[in-house]
Formats: structure tokens, sequence, C-alpha cells
């Protein structure tokens, strides 16, 4: 088999300095000889491949677009590369950097006291440590301002109680941070495992992202101590701004998955003989081939330009949502028409293109749902609140 080389129609690499071509070449050498030897065995045991941790983190792999306490501060294209590479992988794999760097380093670094980050960054970056994020209820996923997780004052600290779920990395997570309102207001709490009162219950039977861990975590008047509320994180507000970081992860990562989609499949058509003539043959082939081209051109052209805006500060939250809706519906239709080219052989874990396709069934539902993504473009343009 031959490495990855990548989709470029465009000649993007002509835009990416040298420091985002070593992140991606990085990236994507360690996808190739250390990840995807075991995705199968992983994706079919409903496992995440936890003996990777330390590597990824040595690798700065984990918050890697952070700056300061020894983070790799990386241009947020770079980053994006990043996450395309290791989504080329799989979607789980993206998750598991998603959620470490861009909502638990992420929100430790920019809510957190002094302390919180001596503490916790170098651990999360290094992957001795693993985070998660607690925002999504049974009752509130779309509607997280609905949330019914409570903390209350009690002594130095503060009792929390409420049921989160669909979290990734929980149930091996060292740290939570759980969002919870405090008289009335959404905070966040750093959660730490082995806290009485604290448990979480890993999810199974999923058909998506079997290869990411994801659980229940319940919180029954569990105790976390006054030092562990992060100070500046008031109000839904903060949270969402984790989101945005996660999102823009997402719009590169999801090219990712559809690079590798149309890269089986291009190799697949020209090996396979229907009717006598190899599949890339065939007039509908090829048309199928050069929408997929098409679409992933343009994914990576939206991608490009958020992560310039980015670099300026400039990166509105719609823009975000415009890119995670496009790039993730795009990737999701090209792995579901790769595997249609693939034919029988495409629903075998011999081939990526389906276990592609399954995951992106969550990316495309979770970071906010293709149709939340759609109401606030639709608020954006009309001035007018369609969500609720
Ligand atoms: P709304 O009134 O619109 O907003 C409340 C305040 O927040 C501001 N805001 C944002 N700020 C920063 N970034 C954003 N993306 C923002 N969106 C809104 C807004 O301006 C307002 O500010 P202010 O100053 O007026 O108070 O709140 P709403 O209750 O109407 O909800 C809006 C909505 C639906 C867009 C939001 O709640 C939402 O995004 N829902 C989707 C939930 C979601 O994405 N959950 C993700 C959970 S984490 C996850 O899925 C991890 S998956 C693992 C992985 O990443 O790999
Ligand atoms: P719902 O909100 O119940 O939506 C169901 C359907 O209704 C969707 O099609 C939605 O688009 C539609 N809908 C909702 N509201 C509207 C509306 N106003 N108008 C029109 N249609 C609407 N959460 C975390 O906090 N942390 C995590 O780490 C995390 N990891 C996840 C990992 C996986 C594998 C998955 C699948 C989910 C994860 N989530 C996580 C949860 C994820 O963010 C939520 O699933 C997502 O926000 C959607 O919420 P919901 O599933 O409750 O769907």
């Amino acid at each position: 088999m031959t490495m990855f080389k990548g989709i470029d129609y465009y000649d993007i690499e002509s835009e990416l300095s040298q420091e985002a071509r070593l992140v991606r070449d990085t990236a994507r050498a360690f996808v190739e000889r250390e990840f995807l030897p075991s995705i199968r065995e992983h994706y079919r045991a409903g496992t995440f491949p936890l003996e990777l941790v330390p590597r990824m983190g040595a690798l700065g792999m984990f918050g890697a677009n952070l700056s300061g306490y020894g983070l790799p501060a990386i241009d947020n294209i770079s980053y994006g590369l990043l996450m395309q590479e290791l989504e080329r992988g799989d979607s789980g794999l993206r998750s598991f950097a998603s959620v470490q760097g861009a909502l638990v380093m992420y929100p430790i670094l920019t809510f957190g006291s002094e302390a919180q980050k001596q503490r916790w960054l170098p651990l999360l970056a290094s992957g001795r440590a693993i985070g998660c994020f607690g925002l999504t209820e049974h009752d509130h996923g779309s509607d997280p301002a609905g949330m019914t997780t409570r903390a209350v004052k009690r002594g130095n600290g503060y009792l929390l109680s409420g049921v989160k779920m669909w979290i990734t990395n929980g149930a091996v997570a060292d740290l939570a941070l759980v969002w919870a309102k405090l008289d009335g207001e959404i905070r966040g709490f750093l959660v730490e495992r082995g806290t009485p009162g604290f448990t979480a219950n890993e999810v199974v039977g999923k058909l998506s992202l079997r290869a990411s861990v994801t659980a229940e975590l319940v919180l029954d008047e569990a105790f976390v101590p006054e030092e562990n509320l992060l100070p500046d994180a008031v109000g839904l507000k903060s949270a969402l701004k984790c989101l945005n970081q996660a999102r823009y992860g997402i719009v590169w990562g999801a090219l990712g998955a559809a690079m590798a989609c149309f890269d089986e499949v291009l190799v697949h058509s020209a090996e396979r003989m229907v009717f006598g003539r190899p599949l890339a043959a065939f007039q509908l082939t090829q048309a199928k081939l050069a929408d997929m081209l098409t679409e992933i051109t343009k994914g990576q052209l939206l991608a490009l330009q958020l992560g310039r805006l980015k670099e300026l500060g400039k990166m509105r939250p719609e823009q975000v949502s415009l890119a995670k809706r496009n790039n993730v519906r795009m990737a999701l239709e090209t792995a579901r028409t790769a595997r249609g080219i693939l034919g029988a052989v495409g629903i075998s874990d011999e081939y990526q293109s389906m276990r592609h396709m399954c995951n992106l069934e969550s990316v495309d539902t979770y970071e906010g749902t293709y149709e939340i993504h759609t109401l606030a473009l639709g608020r954006d343009l009309t001035g007018i609140d369609a969500i609720s």
C-alpha cells in the first residue's frame, strides 16, 4: 500500500508554512504507522488505543495551538492540518485530541486560576492526565441552557448533582470539566476522578465512533472544593467559546475523513473490473469522483480562510457554524458515495469508508447538529431567532 498523500487539487501546499508542512507530515506518519495498524481491532472491540496517549502528548498533539505553560503554540492552520490528519485515521482519534485540547485545556487556560493552570496544563499536554467535557444532558443536548445539573455551596466547596450524557473520554478521564448551575448561573467545575459521589458509566452499543470512549457522568452530591471552580467561566457563553475552538478543529478534521474515503475509492475504482473494464472507466464513476474532489477542494478553501481569520482574531462563531455544517455534511456524503462505489466489499471493515461514514453520523450531530448550525446562520442573516 502506498503512503497517503492527501488531496491537493488547488495547490494549497504552496500556501502552507514550513511549520504547517512539518506538523501535517509528522501527524500523517504517526497515523499511518502507529494508529492505522490497530484501528480495525479497536473499532471491532469498541475501544480507544489508550496506549498511544503518551506518544501523542510527546508529539505535542494536545492543546497544540495554545500558548504559555510550555504548550506548543503552533498557528491555527498547522493545528487544522493536525486535526485533518488525525481524523484521516478515525474521527475517534481526532475527538480525543479535540476534547483534551479545545474542551479541557482551552477552558482551563482561558477561565482557570493560576493554580489550576499550573497543575493541569502540563499533565494534560503530556497525556499523563485525560480530560473530558460534560455539557450535554439526556434532555438537554442542543439546548444546554436548560441543564438541570446543580451546584450548591457547602462549606469550602460545592455539592454537584445531576447527570451528563454522551461524554467523550468520560470513563477514562482523570478530570471532568462539568458545567452546572450555581444560583441559576452556568459555571464550570473541575471534578477529579475518585471524587465521592461521582461515577462514569460507559455507553455501550454504539454503531458510530466505536473507537472512542463515550460515557454518562453521574454526580450525586459530589463534593468539589472551592479551588476547583473555574473563576472566569460565567454563563453559557463561556462553554460556547470552548465549542468554537473544538468546532474549528472539526472543520479540518472532517476533511481528513473525506480525503481518506476519496483516496480509497480512487485506488479501488482503478483496480476493480466490472463488465470487463476498470470501474473508473465508467462515466458515472468519474462523475462521482469529480463531485467528491470538488466538494473536498471547496471544503479545504473554507477551512484555510477560516484559519486565516482565526489567526487574525477575526473568526466569528457563525463563520465556524457555516464551515462545520458544510464540511461535516460534505464528508458524510463523500463517505456514503465512497461506500457505494466499493460495492459489497464496502461493508467490510477491510475498507475504511463505512467506518468513516458511521463516525461522521456522530460528528454531524455533536458540537452542534447540522440543524442548529443552520439556525445559527439563519439567525445571523435575518436577525430572527428560530432556535427557541
Ligand atoms: P444564546 O442566547 O444564543 O447564547 C447565549 C450567549 O452566548 C453567545 N453565543 C456564543 N458565544 C460564543 N460562541 C458561540 N458559538 C456562541 N453562540 C452563542 C450569545 O451571543 C449569548 O451571549 P450574551 O452576551 O447575549 O449572553 O443561547 P441559546 O440558549 O439560545 O443557545 C444557542 C445555541 C443553540 C446556538 C447553543 O446553545 C448551541 O450551540 N447548542 C448546541 C450545543 C452543542 O454544540 N453542544 C456540544 C457539546 S460538546 C460536544 O459535543 C463534544 S463532542 C466531542 C468532540 O468534539 O470530538
Ligand atoms: P437533540 O438536541 O435532542 O436533537 C435531536 C434532533 O432535533 C436533531 O436532529 C436536532 O438537530 C433537532 N433539533 C434540536 N433542536 C432543534 C431546533 N430548535 N430546531 C430544529 N431542530 C432541532 N456532549 C458533551 O457535552 N461532551 C462530549 O464530550 C460529547 N461527546 C459526544 C460524543 C458522541 C459520540 C455523541 C453522539 C455526542 C456527544 N456529545 C457530547 C453530545 C452532543 O453534543 C449532542 O448529542 C448534541 O449537542 C445534540 O444533542 P441531542 O443528542 O440531545 O439531540
